[in-house]
Parts: C-alpha cells; structure tokens; sequence
C-alpha cells in the first residue's frame, strides 16, 4: 500500500474517550457521570448500571488509566508516535457537574485548556466528540434523560460553553457519539449511553428511544448552527456506528430485510446529513402508531444545521436473513428477520467479524449515499496481549488488522473516488472497554498495565504496533 495515495492534509491521529482514559472521576469539581455508575462487566458478561455509586462496587471508569494526572506523559508518547490529530471528547459533567446549573465549572474549563495546549504543543490537533457515553448522571435521575425536550437546551448550552472557549484550539467537532447505537432499542447499555432513559412501567421502550434520538438530532443541528457563529472555520460532524448488515443470501427477502435492518441505522445519519425526517421512518412511526413529539421550529432547525462531515466507527460487518433454518438473533424489523454470523469471515475472542472489505464497502455506500468528506474515527482491534518478560509486546494480529483495513481504505480513495480526511484507529493507548469494561480488551499500540480488576503499574510500554504505525504514518 502507497500511503502517498491519501493527500497532505490527510489526518492520521488516534482516537479514545473521555470517561475510558481519563479517571479522576470525583476530581477538579467534576459531577458523578452516566458512566461512573457502570460496573466492571467480562467477556460475555454484561456491565450493571447502578442507582448511584455504590460503596462496594468496582467501578472501571473512576480511575481508568489516569489520563487526567498523566496526559503530559501520554501526550509525548502521542507524539513520539507521530500523529497529526488525537480525537478526544469532553466530559460533559466536568464542564456542568449535574448538567442544569447556568454557570460551567473553571477547573473543569481548564483542564480541556491544558490537554489542549499540550497537543498543541506537540504539532498535535485536537478532533473532540462533544458527548461521548458520558452525560451527568444528573440529567438521569431529574429529568429522565434525553426522552426529555429539556436536555436540548442544557446540551446546546453546554456546547456554547466549550465552542466558545476553545474556538482557536479546536476545528473539528462531532456531537453525539454512535448516535444510532440505541438504533434497535434492545441494547440496555447503548440506550443508557446515548440516552440515559429512565422508563416508566408501562412504557413502550422503542418508541421512546426514537423520541430520544429525535432530541438528540434536533440538539446536534442547533449546535451545528450554532458552531458555524462562534466559528464560521469549525467542521462540524456526526458520529456514527457503522455495521453493515449484509443479507445472508441472494433470496429477494434477505436483501429487503438487509435494507429494511440497515435503514433502522441509517435514521439517525440521514437526519444529521439531510436535515429532514425520512419517509421510510415516518411510514414506520405510523405503523407502529408511535406519538413522537416534534414542532416546525425544530424541523427548521434540522434543516438550518446539518453536518459537514460523516464521522464513524467501524469495526465488523454483520449479516441478516428471514430463513428459518439459520440460527440468529432475533431483531423486531421486517418480519422474521434476524442477525446471524457470516460464513466468510472470523471473528475476534469478543465475536466481532473481522471484515476489511467492509470498511471499503461502507465507505462506499455511505459517500454514495451523503456525498459528503468521510472521516473514520474509530477502527481497531480488541485483543488479549502479552507482555513478556523482557517488556515486549509482539501484537502482530493487531497489525494485521490495522494494515488490511487501510489497504481497503486506500482502495476507497483510489478506485472509488470516495472523499476521506482522516484516520484515527481506536484506543490508541489501551483503556476501558466501553462494552465490558475491561481493560484487558486491548486495543492500543501503547500498552498500560493494568487488568481486569483494577491491578496494575499503570506503566505506559510502546506495542510492536507503536513502531509499525510510527513508519507508517511518518511524512
Ligand atoms: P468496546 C459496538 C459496536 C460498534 C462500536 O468497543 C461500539 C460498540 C460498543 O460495544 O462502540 C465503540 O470498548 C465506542 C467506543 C468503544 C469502542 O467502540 O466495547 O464508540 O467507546 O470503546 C470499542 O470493545
């Protein structure tokens, strides 16, 4: 592969998230957030929300890797690295501890200050998600999260707060992160994440998920204008999952209900791109006979605040089909249709399917689909490493990965046409994994030492990844 293919401004960075690197969960007046209250889950072992933080729980995000006391350290590892961008976000909750007050936290200001001089510093240009799983726990307990037109207001607050501070270290801004995550509404951890719903008895669960997401997109698009007067330079994006949803056959019910699948996710981007309700899903609330609230003023405001760039994870592709005779997971679309594995591809120790090709077909379908600049911010490899005794770390699956999804990532740019700013792989430095919550789901090229249950030197040591992605990107 010829890294000459990708152009000069292209961004080659690495990504992380505020509440799994940073800790100091309790410090510098930050208030409890929606993910300090999610306890250490495993492999195949779902993490708990608690009511509040409990004394005798071990919760992995307070202290995490202590990002927030080591940045200088890690900043210079960064660097060291060579990367041109490191996507972060902001915790919310350091900004507004309970997320409702009308003056933001300076000691919370000025930590972001600090990280962002730091890059800076370094050559370094700071890529932020503004909410990243991370919203006060709060707006939870007094509000019930996102269902309520109220977090509107306190996010774009909030926003204002951060776009203004640092409207001359940040150009590149995402909202919400995987947006469409809660897409199918099943995933209590995703619906917690990006919503923080408190469901009532009773309660149809779907439907409120779409009245949250709807919020949500009506909260991106007033940031989106918004950002654009604080600075009219900023690129401001979305942040999706995407996991294409193949069909498992050629049978005309398999491709529709790939289709059918696929829309549920693709909801939340054709919003944020488009700037108007599709009818695919107005067809499906009515359907469903689903009340979801929404005036003309905040269709306008959908309209006046789309985005400038698609930005996405990707990680797998995924596979659906209405036959009876493959066992799936079942998901409430298109009659019948269910999520099974794909016969073609492996998967990691974790059951994600290692499917290189599908980032060139996702780059494909989604600039086909938005003809907008693509930004991938968030691609990696979850694995378990060893650390041998001389203090080496030989993650050469973690390479391979890496290498084939940016030889497709090339083909894209090359073959296809397809407009794409930048890279930034996943957990560039080991942290908490968002979905278990352990820290031995590995997917950094620098290693810290720390596992499962909280044990560790923290000790930062560079993969055989760090030096292979060092060459790579060197300019
Ligand atoms: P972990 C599922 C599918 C695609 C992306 O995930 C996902 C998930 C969540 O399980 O989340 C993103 O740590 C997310 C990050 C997260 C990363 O993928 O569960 O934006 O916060 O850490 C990897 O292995």
């Amino acid at each position: 592969m010829d890294k000459n293919v990708f152009k000069d401004t292209f961004l080659w960075g690495g990504a992380v998230a505020a509440h799994q690197i940073e800790g100091g969960w309790d410090q510098g007046g930050k208030g409890v957030s929606i993910a300090d209250v999610m306890t250490a889950g495993g492999n195949g072992i779902p993490r708990e929300i608690t009511k509040g933080v409990l004394p005798d729980n071990y919760y992995p995000n307070h202290e995490a890797i202590d990002f927030y006391h080591r940045y200088q350290e890690d900043v210079a590892l960064l660097a060291e690295l060579g990367i041109s961008c490191f996507r972060t976000s902001i915790a919310w909750s350091r900004i507004y501890p309970k997320g409702d007050e009308l003056e933001p936290n300076e000691e919370g200001l000025k930590f972001y200050d600090d990280l962002f001089d730091e890059l800076l510093a370094h050559g370094i240009e700071p890529v932020i998600t503004l909410s990243h799983f991370e919203m006060p726990y709060h707006l939870y307990e007094a509000y019930g999260g996102f269902k309520n037109k109220q977090l509107i207001d306190f996010f774009v607050r909030y926003a204002e707060t951060v776009m203004t501070r640092y409207k001359d270290k940040v150009n590149y801004w995402m909202t919400f992160n995987e947006i469409n995550n809660q897409a199918d509404g099943q995933h209590d951890l995703h619906v917690w994440t990006n919503s923080a719903i408190r469901f009532e008895p009773g309660d149809n669960h779907e439907e409120i998920v779409y009245q949250a997401g709807l919020n949500e997109l009506i909260a991106s698009a007033k940031v989106v204008a918004l950002g654009r007067r604080i600075n009219p330079d900023f690129q401001i994006g979305c942040m999706m999952a995407y996991v294409p949803v193949y069909p498992y056959s050629c049978k005309p019910e398999d491709m529709m209900a790939s289709i059918k699948v696929m829309d549920r996710r693709f909801f939340y981007s054709d919003v944020h791109a488009r700037g108007e309700l599709p009818n695919y899903m107005l067809t499906y609330w009515q359907d469903k006979q689903f009340q979801i609230d929404y005036t003309s003023e905040e269709l306008e405001a959908l309209k006046a605040g789309t985005v400038d760039y698609i930005g996405f994870s990707y990680y797998m592709s995924t596979v659906t089909t209405t036959q009876a005779e493959v066992d799936g997971y079942p998901i409430a679309d298109f009659p019948a249709a269910k999520i099974t594995s794909n016969p073609f591809v492996k998967a990691s120790d974790w059951g994600w399917q290692i499917d290189p090709v599908g980032l060139r077909y996702t780059l494909n379908l989604v600039y086909e689909r938005y003809n907008l600049p693509l930004f991938i911010v968030e691609n990696g490899f979850g694995a378990y490493d060893k650390l041998e005794e001389d203090g080496t770390i030989n993650d050469s699956y973690r390479i391979d990965y890496l290498s084939q999804h940016i030889e497709q990532m090339a083909l894209a740019v090359t073959k296809d046409g397809v407009e794409l700013m930048g890279y930034t792989p996943w957990g560039i430095i080991d942290i908490v994994s968002f979905g278990s919550g352990e820290m031995e789901k590995r997917y950094g090229l620098i290693h810290v030492d720390k596992d499962n249950q909280g044990q560790g030197t923290l000790t930062r040591r560079k993969k055989q990844s760090f030096y292979w992605y060092q060459q790579l990107i060197r300019k």
